[in-house]
């Protein structure tokens, strides 16, 4: 059992206060006369041995990866605060049943699953743009899943850390067929809708710079508004990331009158973001995703997942990531069956995204840009071993 850091340094501190006090009062029994008494002081062997085993301590302690807070609190808990959008078909919102579905509501799934083993063990937090980054800075959530574009301020300044990419996204823009848009260079001059605390907001009025074009920003705190005020054409277009516009779409009273125009203006990689400072539950976090896709490259999939355990799998690869071979949970703190635990409760990364952005659902998304990388898409996890 490796020494607790806080012990270490209580015995440092003893050891050197020990030492001092033990030299002040040599010295001043010096000072008292004993001067010239020829008696030759004897070595404080209890006090080096203890300031020794002190420094061995502390720097094996340091060597140590800390313990994650956020795991001991979630598993003491026995429930993961998990934030999600409010309503955002395909990443997260409640079914008819009132369960939450999404391939940003399997996220959470798949981490309650390795670290409480339920993947009913969550708490659903629907947070807004604005407000979704203060609620994992107070601790209100363990972990935020819902659509967010890793950027390097959200990242470096905020006390936060992306993990990964759930999603390649990008903005985009959806306006009235009847308008006869080609382009969104076609929309100078016009009124534009989306939502502050975005960054489709900021992209917005970056690519209408650039491209030295007028536009008039009409922005919402909440999307409900913001669908609102397209709806009553307040103005003549939305933008937002492109899987927002297919999701939202849908939800119009007659989708086939609007459309998507083509091009993407930015990059948004959307992903989970967990509180900077936490390694092990930001790795906890990261692996869990990288499980997810490289499950999907090996062909374990939620069906096969418990036969492939009873079976001698010959691949290396899939018994590393099933747990049969290595230690790979003990760098996380967790059991080495942490990946069985997730690919059973959500699958792989492929059969999250069909299930729930692809064909197998109505927003019937294709792979594209999302699929793995040998299949021409930037889906690429690092190995386990
Ligand atoms: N990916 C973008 C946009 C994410 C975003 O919050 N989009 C809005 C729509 S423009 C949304 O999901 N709203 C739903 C809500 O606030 O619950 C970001 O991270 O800033």
């Amino acid at each position: 059992m490796p020494f607790p850091r806080c012990d270490a340094i209580w015995i440092f501190v003893r050891a050197i206060v020990g030492w001092i006090k033990r030299s002040a009062t040599q010295q001043s029994t010096a000072r008292l006369g004993h001067v010239g008494s020829h008696k030759r002081a004897r070595p404080n062997l209890r006090g080096v041995a203890q300031f020794l085993f002190a420094v061995f301590c502390a720097t094996s302690a340091m060597a140590q990866q800390p313990a994650s807070r956020t795991l001991e609190a979630v598993q003491k808990r026995g429930v993961l605060n998990c934030g999600v959008n409010t309503g955002l078909a395909g990443f997260s919102a409640p079914n008819d049943k009132g369960e939450w579905t999404g391939i940003d509501a399997d996220f959470c799934r798949a981490v309650a699953a390795a670290v409480l083993n339920d993947p009913a063990k969550v708490k659903y937090l629907p947070l807004n743009a604005k407000e979704r980054f203060t609620a994992l800075q107070s601790g209100e959530i363990d972990l935020l899943s819902r659509n967010t574009t890793w950027t390097m301020s959200r990242d470096t300044s905020l006390g936060l850390a992306f993990v990964g990419v759930v999603y390649y996204d990008g903005s985009a823009f959806m306006a009235r067929k009847s308008l006869g848009l080609k382009s969104v260079k076609d929309l100078a001059n016009a009124s534009i809708c989306t939502q502050t605390g975005t960054t489709n907001e900021l992209v917005l009025a970056d690519y209408f710079a650039t491209n030295k074009l007028a536009f008039k920003p009409v922005v919402f705190e909440r999307l409900v508004e913001v669908l609102a005020a397209y709806n009553s054409g307040r103005c003549d277009a939305i933008t937002t990331d492109s899987s927002q516009l297919i999701s939202e779409r849908l939800r119009l009273q007659n989708p086939d009158e609007h459309e998507i125009l083509p091009e993407l203006i930015s990059k948004e990689p959307l992903g989970p973001v967990v509180r900077q400072g936490d390694q092990q539950w930001e790795s906890i976090a990261r692996w869990i995703l990288f499980a997810m896709i490289n499950a999907e490259e090996l062909g374990v999939t939620q069906k096969n997942v418990d036969e492939l355990l009873t079976s001698t799998a010959p691949n290396p690869e899939v018994r590393r990531l099933l747990g049969l071979e290595g230690e790979f949970g003990k760098g996380i703190g967790l059991p080495n069956d942490w990946a069985v635990r997730v690919l059973r409760a959500v699958g792989n990364y492929g059969e999250s995204f069909d299930r729930n952005l692809g064909t197998g659902s109505r927003l019937a998304i294709p792979r594209g840009r999302n699929a793995l990388w040998q299949n021409g898409g930037l889906q690429y996890a690092p190995p386990i071993r």
